[in-house]
């Protein structure tokens, strides 16, 4: 390797601003982000440009957290690119590992980022390591300066690699401020990255590696997390289902009794209709017997009167008869007494009584 030269890797997640950083200092045209889709699926080289007297190479990493690619490609296709360079004797003089300070915090994905990081470059190559933070002019500087204290403070973040040699430094997204950056690892001596120690020196496949182990820890913990979610989510739809049942239940319940209810109604109905029935039954029954009795009252009246009648036409025959007999009677007396009469004046001619 030629003296001048210096090879610099910059790590960090999607987004984070590796290409834009190594497009602004080396003069490249790589693809940037546009926060829809990560552009650098594969390890870009940039050409390489003078700075101090030395030939810079900025090598441009995909983060472990591409859209397109599963976090164990993007692995194989640093180590390998990594392991190549080693093999052919290009060691790292620096390693820069981006963050936007404009992060409200640092997610899941900006761990993971640099826990692999961490796994690559492992603990003695840390004094040839930059924690360079940007987007300065997204947050006012107070809260820059805070959450850049916490950063640093912080035991699973950025701590434990500062008190190992590495250094944090800011980013303006000026050119001064690349060089600046860059004019501190230029004199480092290059030193060997895990990764390469454990693939090349060490004879592991990469899967072995302390990184595809973290990984698949990683891989790990979130098939757990999903378990656990998938849990919840069965456990919470189970729930929402015999919930659901047991509205429909309760429902069909309602709707049971409804039905029974009017059953009830209309059989009621029916029976007092039907004991109306009956009672007008009897009541006519009883209107006709009424009338019968009357009918037969009113005709054995008739019957007596027409009787009376009848004897009492006999009765004035008998008596108009009896007159008849009495009053012949009565002239045949009146006719023989004038006929003594006469008889008794032709024996005395010369009394005459008048
Ligand atoms: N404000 C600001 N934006 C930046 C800076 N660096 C990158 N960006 C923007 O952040 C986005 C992602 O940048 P990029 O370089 O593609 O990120 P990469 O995925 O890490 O390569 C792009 O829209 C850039 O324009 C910076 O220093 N300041
Ligand atoms: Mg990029």
């Amino acid at each position: 390797m030629a003296d001048s030269e210096v090879i610099v890797a910059v790590m960090g997640a999607t987004g984070s601003g590796k290409t834009t950083f190594i497009n602004l200092v080396s003069g490249a045209n790589f693809v940037t982000n546009d926060g829809l889709r990560s552009c650098t699926a594969e390890v870009q080289t940039s050409k390489s440009f003078a700075l101090l007297g030395r030939q810079v190479t900025l090598i441009d990493t995909p983060g472990f957290d591409d859209t397109t690619r599963s976090d164990t490609d993007i692995l194989k296709v640093i180590a390998d690119y990594l392991c190549n360079a080693y093999q052919n004797e290009k060691k790292l003089s620096g390693i820069i590992y981006m963050h936007r300070i404009s992060d409200f915090r640092m997610g899941g994905t900006s761990k993971r980022n640099f826990t692999m990081f961490r796994k690559l470059c492992g603990d003695d190559t840390l004094k040839n390591v930059l924690i360079v933070t940007n987007m300065w002019g997204e947050v006012s500087a107070e809260v820059g300066s805070a959450r850049e204290k916490e950063l640093a403070a912080d035991d699973i973040l950025f701590k434990p690699v500062l008190e190992k040699g590495a250094r944090m430094l800011r980013h303006d997204n000026t050119l001064s401020s690349a060089h600046r950056i860059l004019s501190c690892l230029i004199n480092n001596r290059p030193e060997v990255l895990q990764i390469q120690d454990e693939v090349v020196n060490k004879h592991k496949d990469i899967l072995q590696t302390a990184a595809a182990t973290e990984l698949a820890r990683e891989l790990e913990e979130q098939k757990r997390k999903q378990r656990e979610e998938m849990d919840r989510v069965r456990r919470e739809h189970e729930a929402a289902v015999a919930a659901q049942q047991e509205a429909t239940r309760r429902a069909l319940e309602q709707e049971r009794a409804r039905i029974a209810a009017e059953e009830a109604r209309a059989h009621a109905e029916y029976e007092r209709i039907q004991r109306q029935q009956e009672q007008a039954r009897i009541r006519a029954e009883r209107r006709a017997r009424e009338m019968q009795r009357r009918l037969e009252q009113e005709a054995r009246i008739a019957r007596e009167h027409e009787e009376q009648r009848r004897r009492l036409q006999e009765e004035q025959q008998r008596q108009a008869a009896q007159q008849a007999a009495e009053r012949e009677r009565l002239r045949r007396e009146l006719e023989l007494a004038r006929l003594r009469q006469s008889e008794d004046s032709d024996d005395d001619d010369f009394c005459v009584v008048q």
